[in-house]
């Protein structure tokens, strides 16, 4: 009876235009994959002088390491630190953030080092989101072999793994705080208030308007209390977390060790946890003065300016997420903003919408068609700021997509982009039943909302079955919500999966030189000191191990800058790699590289490419 009635007032012209929208969309999230890809991530290893591998000449080892990050680092919660083949430390425990660069580190090494193998560690603490990252990096000076295990080192280091239950816990607090806050407050103004004046106009309901409203007002007030109270205590344990995770070890010896006082003070997530905290206080004193000048909160300016303070949380959210990290701040920053006062307005308004429609059955009794015409006004006001906020989530989550995953194979292939791709499935459920709310149960409320019939009518039988079902399914979208947050909070807990192109890596080459089939690749494949690393191959697959001289011949193609020649040496652990390590590459711009293996008893054989650094 249910399915038959809603399937007989179909409304086949919202969902035509629904599906247009829906292929415009589509369209349009499409294409902004095809544009170039960035680097992004926590604070990653992108590049170090020496570099990764470098081979140095025997008795020529450097006087200093520095590392450059694809983040700034926090200068008082990063460091370096070098070690030699006995797992010694050997810096002069000088390490800091290079004057006047935030994303670089450097660290003095004494004069006459020794020949052999060393290992840069590295523990950081990204400025843009606050994650840890380590990692290491060797490097080797004369004759030897790198070192292959470096794990000991890095474990000294205390690392934390940033994905763990305390992180997406604290999160998804933050996220349910918020949108109770924003959400309810905002459908009470945006909502409740035109509703409640329709209502009234066009006397939709008997009696009882202004218990309903009185009803709201109470509810709207104990969810914005609550909220502050999660607010509170989220961020409470968001400072605490954050102590641990700039000081590694142990959570709760952390805890007792007061650092982070030091954290407040003097790092990026400090000033922002004040900020947050100066606007939660405010939020907590507008809300109380609410009360206690007995003000409506549909009806006083406090409500507008309580809710600026709302907004201004979710900034501070934003800040510290890591679309403040990516190489378009100016962009990805306000996105993600519009993507968290949208998620806020949405969700948090779904709560005071089930609320509104408990108080509201509590008041309207069944049988007379209040409760039909009840929501035939509510819901399509409600859907159209939902509507709005569907619309802003996608187009500035396809934003944020692009910036932290680059392509469309990164949604499956890392579990960033997997959480990603269930996030979406959750929001797809979401969408399922909303559509449902405003294809069909609004348009047969507004249907039955304009009649007396009693087989059809406000007051029918069938009119209260579709109610029921309604807030049924109302409840199911706001589960469905709150576990969505949840989702994101393993997302934000989780590294975006480090991308290739401009800003880290290398460049790599393959091809044939006669009878031998090569691989070259050029690290960091940037302006300055790179390793050159050639492997090659005869027809049959071996390696060529017995190369007398293979060199790697470098022009720039922009200006004349003559002929730079670096001889490759061979790799005594790797038969038929060649290596070596030089700062040919003075120039960004178009090169040449020719590749020279002189073999005893054979023609050399040569062969060419062109790679373009930037
Ligand atoms: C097409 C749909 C969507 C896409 C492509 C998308 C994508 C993203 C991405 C890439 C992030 C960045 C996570 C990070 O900082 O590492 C994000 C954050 C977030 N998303 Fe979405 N999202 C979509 C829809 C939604 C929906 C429907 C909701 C909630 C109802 C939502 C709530 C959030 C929240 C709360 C954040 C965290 C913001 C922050 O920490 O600053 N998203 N989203
Ligand atoms: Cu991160």
């Amino acid at each position: 009876m249910i399915e038959k009635g809603i399937m007989h007032y179909r409304n086949s012209g919202a969902l035509g235009r629904l599906q247009k929208v829906f292929w415009v969309v589509s369209l349009a999230v499409l294409l902004t994959f095809f544009l170039p890809q960035r680097a992004s991530a926590h604070a990653q290893y992108v590049r170090s002088n020496p570099p990764k591998d470098a081979t140095l000449q025997s008795g020529k080892a450097p006087a200093s390491v520095q590392v450059w990050f694809s983040e700034e680092v926090e200068p008082d919660f990063s460091k370096l630190e070098v070690y030699n083949q006995q797992r010694q430390q050997i810096d002069l425990k000088d390490s800091h953030v290079t004057y006047g660069d935030q994303k670089s580190m450097q660290i003095s090494l004494p004069p006459d080092l020794p020949d052999g193998p060393y290992t840069v560690v590295f523990r950081n603490v990204s400025r843009e989101d606050g994650h840890s990252n380590v990692g290491s990096f060797s490097f080797l000076v004369g004759k030897g072999t790198l070192p292959t295990d470096t794990s000991a080192l890095i474990s000294k280091l205390q690392p934390v793994e940033n994905f763990n239950g305390w992180s997406i816990s604290i999160r998804w607090l933050n996220y349910l705080g918020v949108a109770g806050l924003v959400g309810s407050l905002a459908f009470l103004l945006l909502v409740w208030r035109p509703v409640a004046a329709r209502l009234f106009a066009r006397e939709a309901i008997s009696s009882g308007l202004n218990d309903i409203g009185a009803g709201i007002e109470k509810y709207v007030y104990r969810v914005i209390l609550g909220s502050l109270g999660v607010l509170i205590l989220g961020w409470l344990m968001f400072l605490f977390y954050q102590t641990y995770v700039v000081g590694g070890g142990d959570f709760f010896q952390q805890l007792s060790s007061g650092s982070w006082r030091s954290l407040l003070l003097s790092s990026r997530f400090g000033s922002i946890w004040l900020l947050r905290l100066g606007l939660i206080v405010l939020a907590l004193f507008l809300g109380l003065s609410l009360r206690y000048t007995g003000r409506k909160i549909s009806d006083s300016l406090l409500s507008w300016i309580l809710l600026l303070a709302g907004l201004g949380i979710v900034i501070t959210t934003s800040l510290n997420s890591h679309s403040s990290g990516t190489a378009m701040p100016w962009l990805s920053l306000p996105s993600d903003m519009l993507h968290f006062g949208a998620t806020s307005f949405w969700i948090g308004g779904l709560l005071a919408l089930l609320l509104t429609i408990l108080v509201a059955w509590r008041v309207l009794k069944p049988g007379a068609g209040d409760r039909t015409r009840f929501l035939a006004i509510l819901i399509p006001r409600f859907s159209v700021i939902a509507g709005i906020c569907v619309a802003v989530l996608v187009i500035t989550g396809s934003v944020q997509a692009y910036f932290l995953l680059g392509s469309f194979a990164a949604f499956l292939n890392n579990a960033y982009g997997v959480t990603l791709t269930i996030k979406l499935a959750v929001f797809v459920g979401i969408l399922v039943l909303a559509a449902f709310h405003l294809l069909r149960i609004s348009p047969l409320m507004k249907r039955f909302a304009q009649s007396n019939d009693e087989e059809q009518g406000a007051s029918s039988l069938v009119a209260g079955r579709i109610q029921r079902a309604f807030r049924r399914s109302l409840r199911g979208e706001l589960l469905f919500a709150v576990a969505l947050l949840g989702v994101v909070g393993i997302l934000t807990s989780l590294s975006p999966p480090p991308q290739g192109g401009s800003g880290s890596g290398s460049i790599e080459r393959t091809g044939t030189a006669g009878d031998i089939s090569y691989k070259m690749v050029i690290t960091p494949g940037m302006v300055g000191s790179n390793t050159f690393g050639l492997y090659l191959k005869d027809a049959s697959g071996k390696p060529v191990e017995k190369a007398e001289n293979v060199i790697a011949r470098f022009t720039m193609l922009d200006m004349d800058m003559g002929i730079l020649d670096v001889k490759l040496e061979p790799v005594a652990e790797t038969p038929g790699l060649y290596r070596a390590t030089d700062n040919v590459i003075s120039m960004s711009g178009d090169w040449q590289a020719t590749l020279i293996i002189m073999r005893p008893g054979v023609d050399d054989v040569r062969a060419s490419f062109k790679f373009v650094v930037k």
